[in-house]
């Protein structure tokens, strides 16, 4: 249960005289919800350890990385054994050919993929792609929506840290990054109609999650992504399905293989790197072609196709393969939303859980939760006041009500069960 947080503290007032608020990104840091942030010794499964002995039933699960719960024998093994044979060279390895092989055979769109090493790598290198391919400069993107803190992608309105520090954008993107990028409102097809209609000859690429999860969860409404597809297609430009949540967590084929829907250009992240920094982006042959080496669109990265990084990724996309864990984790997650839905019914608690495939996140507000504005309008402080609650009780959630929670194939019955229990002693 949670209880002693003084070796933490402790390290938390060591880290801030050195690191910038004592985190190394910004949400870890618990601004959104007040109190000390738990320093961590450990993870097996589902659970997390921290430096003072308590153990916490985890919904972070490295905010979305790990499918497989920490510390997976498999992956560790996998990611031990390459590092054994050199950690890093600087040069090409078969393992970065056959996970680059296991993207393509998965993910519907993609027919060539580059590796890199960071979600926001991936996608800050895909809009320059877009960029040079149809040689516009214009972006749209959603409010709410996080694609990692490359200036164009932050400009205006992002989702993640950005939504719960409460900031508009960042000092530091320039005028020009501003301008070439248009935020508009998630779920909102008429919005980019309207967009398109006047300026539809700028646009280089409508960047979205196909399911939005740095707002809390905001599934797409039905329609939105099938209009943003056509909409593209009609102008020239170019689709970007940032995936780095979605992808190999909804479905091995990500978010575009649930919805049928096949973007110009992709990124990956998180689950692909089995929780080691790896990341990719693709989509069809002739837009990745102009990548340098064989175009003239530049990207690289000494830690690109990390071999220990690839190597855990490859083992994670095995898991994936041989368990096919994702009905199971859906079912999950629907029986957690269900009961928290019931929970908070019960003690007359107004609010909203979103749920789409294993995806979910608790909104205190009666909804129903379709875009930013609606994320904004729940009520945060009371979210924080719940987060301590279920911490208390040794349940770890996102320190933010704009974070999704994340299960892992180690959540079971028992686990949804503690949950569903902690949440039903929550009086607001
Ligand atoms: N932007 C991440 C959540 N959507 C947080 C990353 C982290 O703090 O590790």
């Amino acid at each position: 249960m949670g209880g002693d947080v003084g070796r933490s503290e402790e390290l938390f007032e060591r880290a801030r005289r050195v690191i910038p608020g004592g985190v190394s990104s910004p949400v870890r840091a618990f601004g959104g919800v007040g109190g000390t942030p738990r320093f961590i010794a450990e993870g097996r499964g589902a659970y997390l350890t921290d430096v003072d002995g308590v153990t916490y039933l985890d919904y972070v699960q490295s905010w979305g990385a790990l499918l497989f719960g920490h510390a997976r024998a498999e992956i560790v093994e996998a990611a031990a054994a390459a590092a054994r044979r050199g950690t890093s060279f600087g040069a090409s390895t078969e393992l970065e050919v056959e996970l680059a092989e296991r993207i393509v055979e998965a993910v519907p769109s993609v027919e060539m993929v580059r590796l890199v090493s960071s979600g926001t790598e991936a996608v800050m290198s895909a809009v320059r792609l877009a960029r040079g391919a149809t040689g516009r400069d214009l972006v749209v993107k959603f409010e709410g929506c996080y694609h990692g803190h490359a200036d164009a992608l932050l400009a205006k309105g992002a989702g993640s840290g950005v939504a719960t520090l409460g900031i508009p954008g960042s000092p530091g993107v320039t005028e020009g990054a501003a301008r070439d990028t248009v935020t508009l409102p998630y779920n909102d097809l008429e919005a980019v109609r309207a967009l398109f209609a006047e300026r539809g000859s700028e646009v280089a690429a409508v960047v979205v999650e196909p399911i939005a999860a740095n707002m809390g969860v905001v599934p797409p409404a039905p329609g939105f992504l099938e209009g943003l597809r056509e909409l593209t297609r009609a102008h020239g430009a170019l689709l970007l399905f940032d995936e780095v949540i979605t992808g190999f967590r909804v479905a091995s084929g990500g978010a575009q293989a649930v919805y049928g829907i096949e973007p110009d250009l992709t990124t990956l992240g998180k689950v692909m790197g089995g929780g080691f920094p790896c990341a990719a982006f693709g989509g069809r042959r002739e837009v990745m072609e102009r990548l340098a080496p064989l175009g003239p669109v530049y990207q690289a990265g000494t830690l690109s196709g990390n071999p220990v990084a690839v190597a855990a990724g490859i083992a994670a996309l095995n898991l994936a393969r041989e368990l096919d864990p994702y009905p199971a984790l859906a079912r999950t997650a629907e029986e957690l939303a269900t009961g928290l839905a019931e929970a908070f019914g019960r003690s007359g608690i107004e609010a909203t859980v979103n749920r789409e495939r294993s995806l979910l996140s608790g909104f205190f507000t009666p909804g129903p939760v379709r875009n930013y504005a609606g994320a904004r309008a729940a009520d945060h402080e009371r979210f924080a006041r719940f987060f301590h609650h279920m911490l208390k009780r040794g349940v770890y959630l996102p320190p933010s009500g704009y974070e999704m929670w994340t299960l892992s194939t180690e959540h079971g019955a028992a686990e949804v069960e503690r949950t569903v229990e902690a949440a039903a002693t929550f009086r607001g």
